[in-house]
């Protein structure tokens, strides 16, 4: 009895699969167990049984995906292509059993086989191939596309290492590397025959008849490895393509014979390499020439890939634009531009206009981020060492626009549209933007200050090129997976439909006044609580109280995102309790998580702030239950995923006009979460469809930041006049919180004092009074429940399955097939 259930065998071809049953499910993870991972049930270890149970799950997956793939092939739809260096997937079990509508039969099979269904969710480890929004929204993109029918595929590398796993020591983050690859290998299938080979370096040779050869000094092959991703009901299943690098030939024998096999391995090394691990850096572009490797080198595999694909049904390259949509997750595949040009010019022998201009019918880029230091800008002479080719291409691309733009007399400075700035660098958004045919911002406020700074004169030239949609995120993970106490209530209230058209979770916005519904809604937050509670004893050996105000800030460190500012306020909290611990207090949980990057000393400071502040609270008998402070090492995807369904606040406090939208606001929301935030990013539409009397909305605007930073500003003064802030800020430098080192915050002190370039002290005290009034409101549980349903109910349109909706009419010109 092979172990795949042929869905159309049992049924002929009436179309209507029969439902998998449990009995059949059950049989399929033995057979799994004996045939693929080669283990006796009773000899069978949790991770084997977890092997088996994936691997049974996949083959469901498989039957959907092989008829996805012919209809999307059949159909000569255009297809979509979302190329990213970063896709935060977490773990894929569970999210697969729940998409493929087949959890009941597996639990039963589960509990039948003796095995426990949730211990064998967690034995599979995030694939954490991301840093943090971008990444996680690639994730959240690929589970909509497939959920509304878009014949789409996800490129991106399949790192050995993921991002690091964080870890404290005394306080300190402590990188240690993550090695998914042990256990989530279940999900791909290597693709050995689908490989494609990748050039860098070496010089170019024109023969004088307008070819042009390309003599690279190191090629190395991209080998795919496919994930399927299916959607909602399974009604279609994507694919995720990762690449791999190989070294094209696998061993110098000759050196090797010759008895030097360090470098008879040496240029296997060297290729595998490229996909080895990470960058864990998501603030600053750092240059660096593995990382420009890495970009070209994915991006180049997936273009050729893609051109394979289109020339299997077309044979007319200049129509690529009616059938291709390609999207560049922000300036990390926007070689892209240069790359599908060099491949249309040299290999395909179309003029240079012919190739750009079809090459930008084809792409479109988005854009994540303001921050100056995160725009990426590469050194003309690296750029030119490893891609020859590609900076001829640009230099010519700058030169004609520069040109055409001249000739259009408009008020814009050259400079701000030249792509290869003082021909050193060459600014990476600029080329994006240049080579693409739409590009989009992340949240309205932002797409408006990207038209108002970065791009302002690239706005001016192309007016209708820049067009906003602001992020979502997938309600199949972030609410029917991840929270099963509101899944239960809300289908038992208004249905399923919610699930693949989330707008229609306002349904249940009239029982936000029901007290049936409110005790049920509290009692899955409370349940939720609970399990949270129980994972930070597990995690940290801290006991908070779950029916304390949670109070949740996750998210990676920056500056910017101001995890500062809560830590202060905590501190102010702190001083204020043992000043009067008598008083009413309002019993609060601060919760923090969140990655530095390894290089960025300040925030791994503030990180540190946090634990010695913690140290100090958890241990205060003065405090006792009054506050408690968890800061969670090693948050990501999973973890997450038990953080975010037992929040009552969210915190989205970051510098007005930094946060390009946020996701985890929209997370956090849709759990029942009241928002704490600034007018910021996504904050702005959050607050728009829940209502003022249903969020807290503190602090300068973005429009009062630019004021600020014009006029100049001076934190001392507002110090000095805020006592609550001065006492804070003297106990970060008294010793209070780390007495074996009086100094060691002194230099997060003084960058407040001195500069507070994120103006935390700017609106510590409006934050402050915020944070009491909330302390007030969550006295009043009925109202509160009613405001935490009215957040749930009132941010469907923060589904992703909307925002892919959006792309597919303003950027890409496809239509969901569902
Ligand atoms: C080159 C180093 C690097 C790597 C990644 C620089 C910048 C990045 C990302 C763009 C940073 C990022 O994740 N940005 C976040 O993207 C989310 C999804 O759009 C937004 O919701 C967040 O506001 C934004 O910070």
């Amino acid at each position: 009895m092979n172990d795949t259930i042929r869905i159309d065998e049992a049924a002929g071809s009436a179309g209507q699969a029969p439902a998998l049953t449990a009995e059949a499910f059950r049989e399929a993870v033995r057979a799994k167990l004996k045939y693929a991972v080669g283990k006796d049930p009773s000899r069978a270890t949790a991770k084997d049984w977890s092997m088996a149970l994936s691997l049974a799950v996949r083959d469901q997956v498989v039957e959907r995906w092989f008829e996805s793939t012919k209809a999307s092939h059949a159909g000569q739809k255009k297809h979509v292509y979302y190329l990213s260096m970063e896709f935060l997937i977490g773990r894929l079990l569970n999210d697969a059993v729940c998409n493929l509508g087949i959890e009941a039969q597996v639990r039963t099979a589960c509990a039948e086989l003796g095995i426990d269904y949730q211990a064998q969710l967690e034995q599979e480890s995030d694939a954490a191939l991301g840093n943090g929004g971008l990444g996680r929204l690639a994730a959240c993109f690929m589970d909509s596309m497939s959920t509304l029918g878009i014949p789409a595929h996800g490129y991106g590398i399949r790192y050995d290492h993921g991002l690091f796993r964080q870890r404290f020591h005394d306080g300190w983050q402590v990188e240690e590397p993550e090695d998914w690859l042990v256990s989530s290998r279940a999900w791909e299938f290597e693709r050995a025959e689908m490989a494609y080979l990748v050039k860098f370096g070496g010089q170019i040779s024109f023969d004088g008849h307008g070819a042009t050869y390309w003599r690279a000094d190191e090629t190395v092959k991209a080998v795919a490895y496919d994930t399927p991703i299916a959607g909602w009901k399974g009604r279609h299943v994507n694919t995720l393509r990762l690449w791999a690098s190989r070294p094209v030939e696998v061993l110098d024998l000759g050196r090797f014979n010759h008895g030097d096999y360090m470098s008879a391995a040496e240029k296997t090394i060297r290729a595998e390499t490229i996909s080895r691990v990470l960058y864990p850096d998501d603030t600053t572009a750092e240059g660096k020439e593995l990382r420009l490797k890495q970009e070209y080198f994915f991006t180049s595999a997936s273009l050729q890939d893609i051109l394979r694909r289109y020339l299997e049904d077309n044979d007319d390259i200049r129509k690529l634009p009616e059938q291709v949509a390609i999207q560049m997750n922000d300036t990390h595949p926007a070689i892209a531009v240069a790359e599908l040009m060099r491949i249309l010019a040299d290999d395909y022998r179309l003029t240079f206009p012919e190739a750009f201009e079809i090459t930008r019918q084809c792409l479109s880029y988005t854009n994540h981020t303001l921050m100056p230091e995160a725009l990426e800008r590469w050194n003309t002479n690296l750029f030119r060492k490893v891609l020859p080719r590609h900076m001829q291409i640009i230099e010519w691309i700058d030169y004609h626009h520069l040109a055409e733009v001249q000739g259009r007399n408009l008020p814009v400075s050259l400079d701000n549209i030249r792509i290869i700035e003082w021909g050193s660098e060459i600014k990476m958004g600029s080329l994006a933007f240049v080579g693409s045919r739409r590009v989009n911002g992340v949240s309205a406020l932002h797409t408006e200050l990207m038209k108002q700074t970065v791009f302002k004169d690239y706005h001016l030239l192309y007016p209708d090129r820049i067009v906003n949609e602001t992020n979502g995120i997938t309600p199949r993970r972030w609410l029917y997976e991840c929270n099963p106490g509101l899944r239960a209530l809300l289908l038992e209230a208004i249905g399923d439909g919610w699930v693949d058209n989330l707008e229609k979770i306002e349904d249940a916005a009239k029982f936000a006044t029901d007290a049936s519904f409110r005790d049920k809604f509290a009692a899955a937050k409370q349940a939720n609580k609970v399990r949270l509670a129980a994972e930070i004893e597990r995690r940290i050996g801290l006991r908070v109280d779950p029916t304390a105000l949670f109070d949740v800030q996750i998210k990676r460190m920056h500056e910017y995102k101001r995890q500062l500012l809560n830590v202060l306020e905590t501190i102010a909290l702190y001083q204020a309790i043992r000043r009067g611990p008598g008083a009413e207090w309002t019993p609060r949980v601060k919760i923090f998580g969140g990655k530095a990057a390894p290089g960025y000393q300040i925030a791994k400071r503030i990180i540190k702030l946090a634990n010695d502040v913690a140290r100090v609270v958890n241990n205060d008998p003065i405090i006792g239950d009054r506050l408690k402070v968890a800061v969670l090492p090693n948050y990501n995807v999973s973890l997450a995923e038990v953080i975010i369904p037992a929040a009552d606040l969210s915190e989205q406090i970051s510098t007005a006009g930094m946060e390009a939208s946020g996701t985890g606001n929209m997370k956090l929301a849709l759990n029942g979460a009241l928002t704490i935030g600034t007018l910021d990013g996504a904050n702005v539409e959050i607050a728009e469809r829940v209502g003022p009397d249903n969020i807290y909305i503190f602090g300068l605007t973005a429009d009062d930041v630019a004021g600020l930073r014009q006029r100049g500003y001076n934190p001392n003064a507002t110090i000095d006049s805020d006592p609550t802030l001065k006492g804070a800020i003297d106990a970060m430098v008294n010793g209070t919180f780390s007495p074996d080192d009086h100094g060691r915050f002194n230099e997060v002190a003084d960058r407040l004092w001195h500069t507070d370039w994120f103006l935390v002290t700017a609106d510590f005290q409006s934050y402050f009074q915020t944070q009491r009034t909330v302390d007030v409101d969550y006295r009043d549980k009925t109202r509160w429940t009613e405001r935490s349903i009215l957040n749930t109910t009132k941010v469907g349109w923060f589904s992703s399955d909307r925002t892919i909706r959006g792309y597919s009419k303003d950027v890409w010109g496809v239509e969901p097939n569902f």
